[in-house]
């Protein structure tokens, strides 16, 4: 079991840089004051909150051009993740269970990596509408929050912006594995295919139900069940209906009971070692409920993934 003491790190990444929209840099301040902290000590973690963006303006820095390599704020999304890696680093290092809230899911890197540098081990669950697997080769849009996943991997390494070479390649493709997919690249497809890379769609989800699939995704990157989970949850894996409040929705996605169940899982095999929650975009709602449920669906992930039980 991974976090026996039950000690956990809530690190903010209030950052926006890995896609175009504005608004995604206040997920954390929405969720922290939707009171997810309390929330965790009252599942009986003891927490503390790291903020490694303070006194960064990363927001203001934000352009909407593409580099020479095809990709957007190169510069400001290598930073950020530089700072989210070493706060996840030394969270694990002092034994504490990171737990990330974003801002977009550009910081994948950041997490991922810093998971496997702790524990070469570890395995990563990706939950999301997107496999975010694209190379500077290979995005058509050149949001680094679609790009994560290959530059933990070193997919196309020749394509990536020097600002990138601090970040360890360190995922192997047997060590990962997708749940939520439906809106996937030509490319991305391609990259799947080539590495064989374990990805269950919605269409697995109908098909086999969701409590199979997470045996199948854990039976591919976890045999053993004995390794330490990194828990990647991009919000926008769950349908619009639940989650409208994200950039990138995609109709036809997981219920919230389908979502929820995945973190709950994951929390019954005491193998959780890290975990993100990302894209929470509180200005892109259209009403104060879509706020409302986006947030509490934030909160409601992080709270199962950390063992809230229903009974
Ligand atoms: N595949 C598209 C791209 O690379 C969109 C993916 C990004 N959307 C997300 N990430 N929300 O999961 O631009
Ligand atoms: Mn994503
Ligand atoms: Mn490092
Ligand atoms: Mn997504």
């Amino acid at each position: 079991k991974f976090h026996p003491n039950k000690k956990a790190t809530i690190i903010t990444a209030p950052f926006s840089g890995g896609q175009p929209k504005g608004g995604v840099e206040l997920g954390p301040e929405y969720i922290l004051k939707a009171g997810f902290e309390k929330q965790l000590e009252h599942l009986g973690w003891q927490t503390e909150v790291a903020n490694p963006l303070e006194k960064t303006n990363y927001e203001a820095q934000k352009s909407n051009d593409k580099d020479s390599f095809g990709v957007k704020n190169t510069k400001i999304v290598s930073e950020c993740c530089q700072k989210i890696h070493e706060a996840v680093r030394s969270a694990l290092s002092s034994d504490r269970l990171p737990v990330t809230i974003g801002g977009d899911h550009s910081i994948g890197t950041a997490t991922v990596s810093a998971a496997l540098e702790h524990n070469p081990d570890a395995c990563v669950l990706w939950i999301d509408a997107h496999a975010d697997i694209n190379t500077p080769k290979t995005t058509e849009s050149g949001n680094l929050h679609g790009c994560p996943i290959s530059f933990v991997m070193g997919i196309d390494s020749d394509s990536y912006p020097p600002e990138f070479a601090w970040v360890p390649q360190n995922l192997k493709a047997n060590r990962i594995a997708y749940i939520g997919l439906r809106d996937v690249d030509d490319g991305e497809k391609a990259i799947l295919k080539k590495y064989n890379i374990p990805a269950f769609s919605m269409y697995h989800v109908d098909k086999y139900g969701i409590g199979k699939v997470v045996e199948m995704a854990l039976d591919a990157v976890n045999p053993e069940r004995k390794n330490p989970i990194h828990l990647s949850y991009d919000v926008d894996a769950i349908d619009p209906s639940f989650v409208p409040a994200t950039g990138t929705r995609v109709e036809g996605g997981l219920s919230l009971r389908e979502g929820l169940f995945i973190a709950e899982e994951i929390a019954h095999t005491g193998l959780l070692g890290s975990i993100d929650i990302v894209e929470t975009n509180p200005l892109l709602a259209e009403t104060e409920e879509h706020i409302l449920d986006t947030v509490s669906a934030a909160c409601a992930i992080g709270r199962c993934a950390l063992g809230q039980t229903l009974l």
